[in-house]
């Protein structure tokens, strides 16, 4: 019992150092949410039946997008593509518009600044089933 206090003790004394050595060297992460571009004209998330991206205001996010060809591609090569629309006016977000090439890519973009509804769209005519490409996409402030 004596020993278990004492590497209870050791472990939090050198937990100390650690903690203040991480908070001075850690960069601020982007935080990574992964998204699928479906062959199917379907944007997926995992684990999420009516897939939502919800943010905060301004937040650093990094999209890792796994785009898979559907029926049609653009003549650059994109199969999906990937826009931010305030929902009210379906205004694009600037800087939010990507294309999408089939695999793993990742955009690291910053939140919109305006708390709200948004809507992600696909911007390729990937499939007949196109125009239901789309996501909910909410700003916390
Ligand atoms: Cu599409």
């Amino acid at each position: 019992m004596g020993r278990a206090i004492r590497v209870g003790m050791v472990a939090a004394m050198t937990a100390v150092p650690w903690c203040v050595y991480w908070a001075q060297t850690a960069q601020p992460q982007a935080r990574v949410i992964e998204i699928l571009a479906d062959h199917d004209s379907r944007y997926k998330i995992q684990g999420q039946k009516q897939p939502t991206i919800i943010v905060r205001t301004g937040e650093q996010i990094t999209l890792r997008i796994t785009a898979k060809k559907a029926k049609h591609l653009n003549r650059d090569g994109s199969i999906h593509g990937f826009a931010l629309l305030r929902a009210k006016d379906r205004q694009p977000v600037p800087g939010w518009d990507f294309l999408l090439k089939p695999g793993v890519q990742e955009f690291t973009v910053a939140a919109p600044s305006e708390a709200g509804e948004y809507i992600v769209v696909c911007t390729v005519i990937c499939s007949e089933d196109h125009e239901g490409m789309s996501m909910r996409f909410v700003v916390l402030p």
